[in-house]
This record gives C-alpha cells, sequence and structure tokens, in this order.
C-alpha cells in the first residue's frame, strides 16, 4: 500500500472549563490532525500538541514544519506492507515524537479499515471495555476542585487525578481526601519539584494515593530513583518516558513503580505497545495518559488501552469532559461504573465528522499527493 495523500489540519478547539497545569493554564485546545489517503480509504491520526511548548518542545507549527519538510516527503511512492512501527522509516529524524505518532496513527487506522477490523485488534488488544479516570486540573479555590470532583465521581470515574504544584498540594490533597476517604485518588506535578521537596513530598504518604506522577524533572531518573527510595507513595513517570530504552532504564533503575503511557509521547501506537511490553514483562503496571485529544486521538487512546497491561484506570474520559461537540460520532461516553465500550467497527471505530473539523480548521494544506 502507497500512501497517495497526506493533509495537515490545525485545528482550534474551545475547552468546557479552563485546564490549569504546573506549567500553565489553557482556555481552548490547539492540535494537529493527520488525514491520509491511501487507494481511496481515508487513515486518521492526531498529533496532540499544544500551541505553546509547555507539556513538550513540540507545538503545533513544529510538528507541521517536520511533517512537511521532512517525515511526509519520505513516504512519497514508498510501499508500506502492514500497519507497523512507521517510525522505522523516520529514524533520520531525531525527537518529534507526536509528529511520528500522527502518522504512525493515521496508517494504523488506514489498514485497519481496509481489513475491516478495530485498530484495537490490530494492536493485540482483548477486551470490550476499558476502567478510566479523569485529570482535573488546579482551580482557584479548593471548594472548586472539591466541586469537579464530586461531579467526576457520580460521573462515575474509577479514579481522580489532581494536578498539583508548589502550594497547591498537600492541603488540597487533605481536604479532598476528607471529603471522599474511599475515592481512588492520585496527583501529577509535571515535574514541578525536586529533590529538595523531598520532606514536603513525603506529607503526601498519609493520604493512601495510588501515585504521583511526575515529581522531578523529566531529564532526571536518578533523582526519581533516590525520591522513590524515600516515599511510599509509588512514583509514576510520564515527561521522562519518551521510548522504550526509556522505560527499560527507568524500570531497572527503580525510579518509579508505574508507567502512564502515551502513544503522541513515545512515537506511535506500535511504539507505545513495545514500552507496554517491556512493563508488562518487568510487572510494572500501566495506564494510558492523555493530551486533551479530539475524538480521533481518543480512540487510539481506546484501541491502546485494551493491551493487557493496562491493568490502571486512565486518561481517557468522556469527550463531553472537554469538548462541547466532539469531532467525532459517537462522542466517547463513560458508563455508570467509569467503563468506556471499546467500539467494534473497522479503524478507529468512530466516523470523524467531516463538517466539525472544517468548522474548527485554522489551516489545512496536503503536502503529500495532490490537493
Ligand atoms: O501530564 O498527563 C498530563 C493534559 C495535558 C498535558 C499533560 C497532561 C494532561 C492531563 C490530562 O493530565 C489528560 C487528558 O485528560 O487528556
Ligand atoms: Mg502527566
Amino acid at each position: 500500500m502507497k500512501i497517495d495523500r497526506l493533509e495537515l489540519i490545525h485545528l482550534k478547539l474551545p475547552l468546557v472549563h479552563p485546564f490549569e497545569t504546573s506549567f500553565g493554564r489553557v482556555f481552548e485546545k490547539e492540535t494537529l490532525l493527520i488525514r491520509i489517503e491511501g487507494g481511496g480509504t481515508p487513515g486518521w491520526g492526531e498529533a496532540p500538541v499544544a500551541a505553546a511548548p509547555g507539556y513538550s518542545y513540540e507545538t503545533v507549527q513544529t510538528a507541521w514544519h517536520v511533517i512537511r519538510d521532512f517525515l511526509a516527503p519520505r513516504l512519497k511512492g514508498v510501499e508500506i506492507a502492514r500497519a507497523g512501527p512507521i517510525a522505522e522509516f523516520f529514524g533520520f529524524v531525531r525527537g518529534h515524537p507526536m509528529a511520528k505518532a500522527g502518522i504512525e496513527m493515521a496508517v494504523l487506522d488506514l489498514f485497519a479499515r481496509l481489513e475491516g477490523r478495530p485498530i484495537c485488534k490490530m494492536l493485540g488488544g482483548q477486551v470490550e471495555e476499558i476502567p478510566t479516570g479523569v485529570s482535573l486540573g488546579i482551580e482557584a479555590r479548593v471548594e472548586d476542585l472539591i466541586r469537579r470532583v464530586e461531579q467526576a465521581a457520580a460521573r462515575g470515574y474509577r479514579r481522580i487525578k489532581i494536578k498539583i504544584k508548589p502550594r497547591w498540594d498537600v492541603e488540597v490533597v487533605a481536604a479532598v481526601r476528607k471529603k471522599f476517604p474511599a475515592m481512588p485518588l492520585m496527583v501529577d506535578a509535571n515535574a514541578a519539584y525536586t529533590l529538595a521537596d523531598t520532606d514536603h513530598l513525603r506529607r503526601l504518604d498519609e493520604f493512601g494515593l495510588m501515585m504521583i506522577e511526575q515529581p522531578l524533572d523529566p531529564d532526571d531518573l536518578l533523582d526519581h530513583a533516590k525520591l522513590q527510595a524515600l516515599l511510599k507513595t509509588p512514583v509514576c513517570l510520564d515527561e521522562s518516558i519518551k521510548s522504550y530504552a526509556d522505560a527499560r532504564r527507568a524500570i531497572e533503575a527503580k525510579s518509579c513503580r508505574i508507567v502512564n503511557i502515551k502513544q503522541a509521547r513515545v512515537g506511535g501506537p506500535f511504539a507505545a505497545k513495545a514500552v507496554h511490553d517491556v512493563c508488562t514483562a518487568k510487572s510494572v503496571p500501566v495506564w494510558c495518559g492523555g493530551l486533551l485529544e479530539t475524538g480521533v486521538g481518543r480512540a487510539h487512546n481506546i484501541a491502546l488501552a485494551t493491551l493487557p497491561g493496562f491493568t490502571l484506570p486512565g486518561d481517557i474520559s468522556a469527550s463531553d469532559r472537554y469538548w462541547t461537540e466532539d469531532i467525532i460520532d459517537p462522542p466517547v461516553s463513560v458508563g455508570p461504573t467509569g467503563m468506556i465500550a471499546v467500539p467494534t467497527g473497522p479503524g478507529l471505530g468512530y466516523t470523524v465528522v467531516e463538517s466539525r473539523v472544517r468548522q474548527r480548521t485554522l489551516r489545512r494544506e496536503t503536502v503529500l499527493g495532490s490537493p
């Protein structure tokens, strides 16, 4: 199969509620959709970059540049035999995993549609439904967060993740824990602390948290190992794990006890599967993280989370957690017990509603094939 066409679509969608992390607050999500065509069949992927390089160095503009000027030209006339790690063609570009991931997702969707199978089956997933949780941002007041925890609990989410940063941590968690003594709770610091904060972070141990996600600098596996040795709470790594090799090193160095897998962060669904495999082999539980994806990236995340090592609820919330109207039909929904039913139709298993895509498009360009 040759890819006849590759289109880049820069989208901007308003969020139903602002989302704040230790690196900033956003009111809308900018992202990059990748639409390919092979033999007249489409395939959709998403590089869930952002407008600003906060979570990662990639932005809409860098992904656009890297795909248009390097990755898409590399695919010209190339025969792709099967859905698999497209990264093997892209070894000449260092980094830029989200740009690569968006293409790998689109190729996976295309092959799945051609074979009439759902993308989860192409990856080796088994289950019909997946457990899920929700990620709640930093709020102006603790009472506002508690109200949002209440709403999330009522919706059935299986665990609640609270974003923390210095001066929005121990007291906030204490207040939430007091109100919800039995709720599976975790926190995510997005690298806002250093090893000098160890004594402060140890105060979180008394709240029975499932884990603390990415407390320290992404590049510092050594300090994470030092911190983990002093914490009862399991450390989970997100930003630190950019590849299979990172996962192997982090596990061997005892830098964490849990891994958050984001296919966009590691370079695609098959790279994510490799991270999953090494974690599973070492008995390290994993869960599927998110990057405020539209329905396209969300559908790919659901498929990934059907792999057997994804034993913990992930950050794959319902479409209406972020969007008034998702770009897929039906929207992703979460049942009263916090489960998402895995779609069984070919490819993504959801319909991409092109009219809604057009409504939200800032810029669209065919970078491979004829416009
Ligand atoms: O660190 O997991 C993170 C959102 C944007 C950037 C980084 C992160 C997040 C989330 C929300 O926590 C994930 C989601 O619900 O899509
Ligand atoms: Mg995180």
